[in-house]
């Protein structure tokens, strides 16, 4: 500081007899003017304008002796410690100026002016009259060095001038750089390019633009720079202007500049930093790189035995996936659980998110039970996994595959048995119906009706109440009973036709009995049964007897036997069958004429009577015998059904199939065996629908 002030008083002194001048115009004369200056003047003028003026200087009048090189008297001007013009005389000569009509014009904002006369002024020249002006300077035209001209655009004004930057820059603290806002650029995908700003154009002065690379742990990334590269430099001192430097991790590379790209550089790091500075000047075209990143990479793991893995490379690196799939019949066992597909992943630290799981050979299991039928597993190696078979069969000859199929099932890959026509589904094995296995022998012909032997109605049901039977039934499928609506309930007042359901039988007030062949006594075949629902015909009339078809459910199956077998039900086909005069036999426990029970069970076999010989017999009863009704039995009486015999099977012989099926329940009569008194039966045919409806029952 001190030497600073000894310096401004040292160039203080010279300027000592100087006469200061400011402001933006005015003027100066020599001594005495209009007069003759006198002689040894030595009088000096310091004239400033404001920054951004400069002077303007023109002498209205100059008369000074002239003498060689102005050595005598002379006015000189000077500007920046530079001589601009030094005049003397009258007018131009060859070795001396006068200022004449030229103006002149500082460099800057000052100038300084002497005027000195030596020793003697004869012929009394009368000296000068110069004025001064400040001038605005176009810094804008004028600015033409580098150091100084603005970055983009110049705006001058009068007394000074200001720079702006194009859009997208700032400009510097420096006021005439433009430079960049470039310090948040993150980059995170796995690859990608970076430049300069501007690039391939020039990039930016007075900026510090820093690239950040980030990638997720496991990455490393590798760059490389384009060719085209060019950053200032210097021919002997490293990057003093603008440099890139690179810090990745630990490392640090650079600093680059000049017109040699870098080429290729591993990082070694999934973070990297790029830093680019730019100084004021300059005009270089940038640089470009590309970046890249390589995963950490992982070891290529072995398929599993009965699978493989995709996609199958050579070579897995960080965030791979990978996908184990097991070959058919097999499946991935993962943690005991069994699942169709697994993924592992490449981790970071180059390991496998997961082991290889194994590939298990499916397993269908034990394959499900058939009811009524069984399963034989493949003998040699009662297997059940993948590819095993097994074989199912109905229980013969009293069940049958439905539908008809070659019963055998191989484990599948999906883990379920599977048969070639049903895929998983199994069949059903259905009761054989209408097949008896003993055929009637000719028996003792007893009044008017027949004994039966043991199995010959292997279908028929006896309704027992208290060791007696009350009514007869048909067993249809292997748990349903069709037999006669009015054996259901309690009686009701003879025109009361609506049954309540108060009025119906209760489960366990009777017992149902198949393989019945004695009728008081307890039979070795008999198996008894409980029921657990009753279903009257929904069209039931219990005055009239319309539609006198009733439903019981067993509570369980029957189990079928020589003794115990369904009756078919009528194939809708078949419907017309029945022609007057058809035979059909008819069976139960009844009452023999009205008067007691037989020993066992008897049959009759008796003629399909049409509707109007039946209803001729009944029309002076005034009882209406109609269409769900069927008459059968003799003109002249004899073969007839009896109390007790109510419910029981009508049958009648399908020649074609050789099986029997239910064509009437016995429902009513005027009594038995009357003549003109036709046994009344509920027509099978025409609660055919109901029946399969509320039951389900489908045989073969
Ligand atoms: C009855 O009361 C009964 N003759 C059944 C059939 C006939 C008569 C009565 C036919 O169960």
């Amino acid at each position: 500081m001190g030497y600073l002030h000894i310096l401004a008083l040292c160039l203080l002194v010279p300027h000592f007899n100087a006469v200061e001048l400011s402001g933006m115009y005015g003027s100066i004369q020599s001594p005495n003017f209009p007069d003759s200056y006198p002689r040894d003047s030595d009088i000096s003028w310091n004239i400033s304008v404001p920054d951004g003026f400069k002077i303007k200087l023109y002498f209205m009048h100059f008369d000074l002796e002239p003498s060689y090189l102005c050595e005598y008297d002379y006015v000189k001007i000077e500007a920046e410690q530079e001589q601009l013009a030094r005049f003397c005389g009258r007018e131009d000569t060859d070795t001396e100026q006068v200022p004449g009509e030229q103006a002149i014009v500082s460099p800057k904002s000052s100038l300084a002016i002497t005027f000195k006369s030596d020793f003697s002024n004869e012929e009394r020249f009368t000296g000068f009259e110069a004025h001064f002006t400040a001038i605005d300077v176009d810094e804008c035209k004028e600015r033409n060095d580098e150091e100084l001209a603005c970055d983009h655009y110049c705006h001058n004004y009068i007394g000074g001038y200001y720079c702006s930057c194009r859009f997208g820059y700032l400009l510097h603290s420096d006021n005439r750089t433009c430079r960049v806002e470039c310090s948040d650029n993150i980059f995170i995908e796995q690859s990608g390019i970076i430049t300069s700003s501007d690039f391939p154009n020039p990039y930016p002065k007075s900026s510090d633009c820093l690239y950040r690379i980030e990638l997720e742990e496991g990455f490393i990334i590798n760059l490389e720079f384009d060719d085209s590269f060019d950053i200032e430099d210097h021919p002997e001192v490293t990057c003093p202007y603008d440099y890139l430097k690179i810090k990745a991790g630990q490392n640090e590379f650079g600093p680059f500049c000049g017109d040699q790209s870098p080429g290729k550089i591993e990082m070694g790091s999934n973070r990297v930093q790029i830093l680019f500075h730019s100084d004021n000047s300059g005009d270089n075209g940038g640089w470009k790189l590309t970046y890249s990143a390589v995963g950490t990479p992982c070891p290529v793991p072995k398929p599993p035995e009965n699978g493989k893995i995709v996609p199958a490379l050579d070579k897995y690196s960080f965030k791979d996936q990978v996908l184990i799939t097991c070959d058919p019949g097999f499946r991935i066992l993962k943690d005991d659980t069994e699942v169709d597909k697994f993924q592992i992943g490449c981790l970071k630290d180059g390991s496998w998110s997961n082991n290889v799981p194994i590939c298990k050979i499916v397993d269908c299991k034990n394959a499900p039970d058939l009811q009524f039928g069984s399963v034989i597993y493949n003998s040699l190696s009662n297997l059940t996994t993948y590819r095993s078979t097994v074989h199912y069969s109905c229980q013969i000859p009293r069940y049958q595959m439905y539908p008809a199929i070659n019963g055998t099932y191989i484990c599948g890959e999906k883990g379920f048995w599977i048969n070639d026509e049903l895929g998983a589904k199994l069949p059903s094995c259905l009761p054989v119906c209408g097949t008896p296995q003993f055929s009637r022998t000719k028996v003792q012909r007893i009044s008017n009706g027949n004994f039966v032997a043991r199995g010959v109605s292997p279908w028929i049901a006896m309704l027992s109440k208290n060791g007696l039977p009350f009514c007869g039934g048909s067993l249809v499928g292997n748990k349903w009973i069709v037999t006669a609506a009015h054996c259901l309930h309690d009686p009701l007042d003879s025109e009361n036709s609506v049954v309540r359901s108060s009025d119906l039988f209760t489960p366990g007030s009777f017992q149902i009995i198949l393989g019945k062949h004695r009728t008081r006594s307890r039979d070795d075949t008999e198996q008894v049964f409980h029921y657990k629902t009753s279903i009257l015909h929904p069209q039931y009339k219990a005055n009239t007897l319309e539609f006198d078809v009733g439903l019981l459910e067993l509570s369980e199956p029957a189990v079928l036997n020589n003794y115990i077998i369904p009756v078919c039900l009528p194939e809708e086909a078949s419907q017309s069958d029945l022609q007057d005069g058809d035979m059909v036999l008819v069976s139960g426990w009844g009452k023999q004429f009205l008067r007691r029970l037989p020993e066992s069970l008897m049959e009759i076999e008796i003629p399909i009577v049409s509707h109007e010989v039946c209803e001729q017999g009944y029309s002076k009863l005034n009882r209406r015998i109609s269409e769900d009704m069927l008459c059968a039995g003799e003109k002249e009486g004899g073969k007839d059904a009896c109390q007790g015999d109510s419910g029981g099977p009508m049958v009648t012989l399908n020649k074609n199939s050789g099986r029997w099926y239910l064509a009437g329940v016995v429902s009513w009569g005027d009594g038995c065996g009357a003549n003109d008194r036709f046994g009344v039966y509920s027509n099978i045919m025409k609660s055919l629908q109901w029946i399969k409806n509320s039951t389900g029952v489908e045989h073969v």
